[in-house]
């Protein structure tokens, strides 16, 4: 049973929506007393749930030329006119790197339990080799004390998709298998200077988009468009994990008591018709997606369905390689964002889908599209809470029952303040749906552990530059102002209970 502050009662009517069954809403419309929330039942996580919000080092930090900070490829590809939505950039974003004191202090206003944030490889080796640059380590130690200061455990993502420019330009980038011990001496670098205080680790971020959006589709940087890259790009990205992965194995996790994992991005496929063909278009889909990833960690080896339709194209691990993957992972890091119907090949006009296949599409021969009736996001994602918790029993049943932590999960509204308080009525909306999703996926034995709400604040949405709000708290890019929004007043009662409503 949980109590809840009068404060509270401003989010009655969110709190009070029903999302089970399969439906995304059924509003519930009771005008509720403050008697009646407080006897309110509570959907309860269990008790060592972890509660955090998260962000990444280009999105948030700017000070792009300040200590000794080398250029990233997403410095040079923001850069070029016409790649980003009014050429915005990262080069101060929200200034996070002078304000990180402020922000911390709008954690520990909230109640945050753990906060993720990226290391931007370039702060630490600016060229992404050779010895580490002082004033990059200072940074992120004096970030790492000031939360532990204020309770909030951090989770450290050591690539959020900034790779040191001269990797890119002298090495090619993620294409040349050498990057592997790269970023093993990289990361090697990180646990050194950090593990005595940091004890959760991510390698990747999402090495689908690296991939796919990356050097498929050329999207995000190094804005490479071809269909044979991603491949490639996606073998060495989860050659690197390992290689990092057991640089930390075999120096410091025995000292440091840390877990590591890496943080795999997949919406839900479900199958537009009950018929075989579409359900195993569904299945391929979620292979070409999250197996592409996983399987070789939780497998040792990429998902047949992708050998038989890539052949060549999809490079082999060595006998070394899948040993050195296999169980590289001390959790399941997952970042889930939205669902799509799926069906088999084409549409019968031949069109390619306008939302992408989640991937190469050709290669898949799956068809996506959406229900009308759905409501989306500002990014076009489609909110459809059933399909979060579909996801997390397919990775429970496929995985064998991993612990899984939600790495991110959020979305976008484009909720302005007036009079100094930001009403993100939808978010609120969103993230509560998305949490009961959850809380049905632990009741049927998923081992969910924590969730991150992506983000803690507005933030440079890539491609989308600024024009994307995924933030608890508002930031006022003309002068810096940060204010919490209501999800974020919303959210603090959601930790401080325990669970949603
Ligand atoms: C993730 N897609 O990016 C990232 O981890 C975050 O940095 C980002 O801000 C957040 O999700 C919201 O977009 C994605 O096109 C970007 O499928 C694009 C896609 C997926 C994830």
């Amino acid at each position: 049973m949980g109590r809840i502050s009068g404060e509270c009662i401003d989010f009655g009517k969110y709190l009070f929506k029903d999302y089970s069954n399969n439906m995304m809403v059924r509003e519930n419309h009771l005008r509720l007393s403050k008697l009646n929330i407080i006897g309110a039942n509570v959907k309860k996580f269990p008790n060592d749930f972890v509660w955090g919000t998260a962000t990444s080092s280009y999105q948030i930090e700017g000070a792009s030329q300040v200590g000794g900070r080398g250029e990233s490829i997403w410095d040079a590809f923001t850069h070029i006119p016409g790649k980003v939505v009014n050429n915005d950039h990262g080069d101060i974003a929200c200034d996070h790197f002078h304000k990180f004191k402020e922000d911390i202090q709008f954690m520990a206003d909230m109640g945050l339990q753990a906060y993720r944030f990226s290391v931007a490889w370039p702060r630490i080796q600016p060229d992404g080799k050779g010895k580490a640059n002082p004033d990059g380590i200072r940074f992120y130690s004096e970030l790492i004390d000031t939360l532990l200061a204020h309770n909030i455990t951090p989770w450290v993502t050591l690539y959020h998709w900034d790779l040191p420019l001269s990797l890119q330009l002298c090495h090619d980038g993620w294409m040349n298998p050498q990057i592997a011990e790269d970023f093993a001496k990289y990361a090697s670098i990180c646990f050194d200077a950090f593990g005595d205080r940091v004890s959760n680790w991510l390698t990747l971020n999402e090495p689908w988009c690296s991939a796919v959006l990356g050097h498929g589709l050329g999207v995000h940087a190094p804005g490479r468009v071809s269909p044979d890259e991603p491949y490639i790009v996606g073998h060495n990205l989860l050659r690197a994990h390992a290689l990092a992965v057991h640089e930390y194995r075999s120096r410091f996790q025995s000292r440091q008591k840390g877990q590591i994992a890496l943080s795999n991005n997949c919406d839900w496929r479900e199958p537009l018709t009950d018929s075989p063909e579409d359900r195993a278009a569904a299945q391929r889909a979620l292979e070409f997606f999250l197996g592409w990833f996983a399987d070789p960690v939780y497998k040792g080896d990429y998902p047949e369905v992708m050998r038989e339709r890539l052949g060549d194209r999809l490079p082999q691990f060595t006998e070394e390689e899948r040993a050195m993957l296999l169980g590289s992972a001390d959790y399941f890091g997952l970042n889930h964002y939205t669902t799509m119907y799926a069906a088999n090949g084409q549409h019968s006009n031949g069109e390619v889908s306008a939302f992408g296949n989640g991937g190469m599409s050709a290669d898949q021969d799956v068809w996506l599209s959406a229900d009308p009736e759905w409501h989306q996001t500002d990014m076009k994602w489609n909110i459809v809470p059933w399909g979060f918790r579909k996801l997390l029993q397919w990775i429970d049943d496929r995985y064998n029952s991993p612990d899984i932590y939600v790495m991110e999960n959020g979305c976008a509204f484009n909720d302005q303040p007036q009079n100094g308080r930001v009403a993100d009525k939808r978010r609120i909306e969103f993230v509560q749906s998305y949490l009961s999703a959850a809380h049905e996926a632990i009741e049927a034995n998923v081992k969910l552990k924590g969730y991150f709400l992506w983000s803690f604040m507005d933030n440079f949405e890539w491609a989308l530059g600024y024009t994307k709000r995924f933030g608890i708290h508002h930031v006022d890019y003309r002068d810096g102002t940060r204010i919490p929004k209501d999800s974020a007043k919303w959210y603090r009662h959601v930790i401080e209970q325990n669970g949603v409503l």
